[in-house]
This record gives C-alpha cells, structure tokens and sequence, in this order.
C-alpha cells in the first residue's frame, strides 16, 4: 500500500507480467485466434477508450450521463448517508460525481481498475475534487479474489457499487454472473448496485457505434498490437491488419476482430503465429441485453433488483440492485 499528500491510498494487486504472457499465447495459438479485452486498456488504450466516449456514433456515455443525472437523488435517497461507494472499472471522474454529488455525507470511494496507471490519474482526479473524500485506489483484476479496503475513518455504514458503461456486456453472460457474485461478495451486507447496461437495437447503430468515422475505434483495437510489441517483445505491424466491427444478432453482441491483411508471421514472446489473409483475432464481445435479461443476470448473481431507468429512446439502462 501507498499513501499520496492528498491521503490517497494505492493498492496493487494486477496480474504478473508472466500471466499475460501465458494467456496471449493460448489465445493466438486457439482455433479461432481470441484475446481477453482486458488487454486494450493499457495506459494508451484507456487514453482511446476515452476518445471513443466522446465520438457522435457512440451513444452510450452520453446517454447513461443523462439517466444518471435524472436517477442520481432517488439512488442517494435509497443509500441514505455514510456510503463507501465502489466504483469498478475506474472511468471519468464525471459519472461517479453524479452519484457522490447526490450522496448525503460519503463515506468514500474505493476505485478498481485493471490498468494501474490509468487508475491512479482518474483517483488522483477524483482526490482533488472532493477534499477530504477517503479515496482508495485498487489495481486489481476483479475477476479474483480480494477485499476492498474500509475508509481510514472507520467501517461504513454500507456500500454502494457503481458498475457504469455496459463493461458487464464485455462478459460473456456466465462470465457477467461470476462478476456479479465477487460484486455483491465485495459489497457485504446492506449493499447496493447501480448497474449501466446496454439496450439491444437496431445493428446499424450499433455497428457505427463500434466504427466510428473519425477512425478512433479502430486505433482502439489496433492499439493492441502495438502493446504486444512493447511488453511481450512481439513484432506485429499494425498497419498489416484492419480493425472489424459486426453485430452477431444471434448471440446479441458487437463483436471487435483485427483482420489479417496478408498471409504472414508474427513473433510473440519467442513463438512463431501464423496468420492466412482475412484470418482475425477476436478481441472483445460487448454484449447488448433487454432490461429482462440484464435483471436476469443480476438475479442469478443473487441480488434483487430494486429500480430501472431508461432514456426516452430506450438505448441504454440503469439499474439499482440490492445486495
Ligand atoms: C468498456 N466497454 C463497455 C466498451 C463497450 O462499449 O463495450 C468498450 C468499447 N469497445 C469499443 N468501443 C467501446
């Protein structure tokens, strides 16, 4: 653990380099070729992700903002005060001070993140905008097993989670379940969720939303090979592959591919791949749920759905779930 002058406390427990290495390699050396998507959110890629966030084709940051800024005082009003409030996957500082804004005496934050550098500028963020906030940031894998730290002032009353921007739909639904069970692990009893999913609509608007004009997709997933190069010493060149976004209508999700331009050979932590023309890598599946099967999911991870809020549209979802 690390403490900063602000009283930020920083805890690092992501993955070995050496888990990566091993989990990259059964994934290019598979029949078809796959990659975890955790793997686009090196300091960079979370860079990207942010630019994306920004771009007309993708609706769904925009338009979670808007139902969270509308939801915000009947979540703080069902929390009540003295919250720790969980955030997982730290995002922009902007949909989280929705809910701490709302929230009558927080507690504090705990924020998790995959990517460590990432975390640590958006807790920093988050530090010098509320003063006095216990800020915990938690560099984790949060598919594993691990405890979430209480403020230093104590444990709080409850906990409140805030899981935003459909990262559930990056799993697959058991994988979304499991997640979901280590959540409300995490949270103890008394807990709450505030859950952003995805609504399923029509795939040419999903379809721009995952390849947007100006290209920033793209340089999203292609990004992922350039972060090959650099920590597992491997030799793609980007510009000999093309990102690809399809909407899979029958398992309800984009999915993201890098498409092979050629028939060629890639170096990847001293193995030899193989790649024929038009052959890809699967790199991320974000699934797109109806607000049945989203409270399914929940419900099979043990919580109890308790609200849901929508967009005049019925593009995306907010849920509040009770632990
Ligand atoms: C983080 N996650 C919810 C994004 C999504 O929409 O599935 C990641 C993303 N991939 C491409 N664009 C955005």
């Amino acid at each position: 653990q690390k403490t900063d002058a602000t009283g930020l406390r920083f805890f690092d427990m992501a993955p070995p380099v050496e888990d990566m290495k091993s989990a990259v390699l059964d994934g290019l050396t598979a029949t078809p070729k796959g990659l975890s998507p955790s793997l686009l959110y090196d300091q960079e890629g979370s860079r990207i992700f942010e630019a994306i966030c920004d771009q007309p084709e993708y609706y769904p940051t925009r338009t979670e903002i808007g139902i969270l800024r509308a939801a915000a005082p009947e979540i703080a009003a069902a929390a009540g005060p003295d919250v720790q409030v969980v955030e997982f996957g730290a995002g922009a500082l902007e949909k989280v001070g929705l809910l701490i804004d709302a929230l009558a005496r927080p507690a504090g934050i705990a924020a998790l993140d995959i990517s460590g550098d990432h975390l640590l500028a958006a807790a920093r963020d988050l530090a010098h905008a509320y003063p006095g906030l216990d800020v915990v940031a938690i560099a984790a894998d949060y598919h594993k097993d691990f405890d979430i730290p209480a403020p230093v002032a104590g444990p709080p009353r409850r906990r409140l989670g805030f899981f935003p921007g459909s990262t559930i739909g990056n799993f697959a639904p058991d994988a979304a379940v499991d997640f979901l069970t280590n959540a409300r692990r995490l949270l103890g009893r008394d807990g709450l969720m505030v859950l952003g999913v995805d609504l399923r609509k029509d795939p040419r608007i999903l379809e721009a939303a995952y390849d947007d004009a100006a290209g920033v997709t793209a340089a999203f997933n292609l990004n992922l090979l350039t972060r090959l190069n650099r920590d597992l010493g491997a030799d793609f060149e980007p510009g000999r592959f093309r990102h690809k976004a399809l909407y899979n209508q029958d398992l309800h999700r984009v999915e993201m591919h890098l498409e092979s331009l050629a028939d060629q050979r890639v170096q990847v932590a001293g193995q030899t791949i193989a790649f024929a023309a038009g052959e890809t890598i699967h790199t991320e599946n974000s699934h797109k749920h109806t607000i049945e099967t989203a409270q399914a999911l929940a419900a099979d991870a043990g919580f109890t759905p308790q609200r849901v809020w929508t967009d005049d549209q019925d593009r995306f979802s907010v849920h509040l779930l009770a632990a």
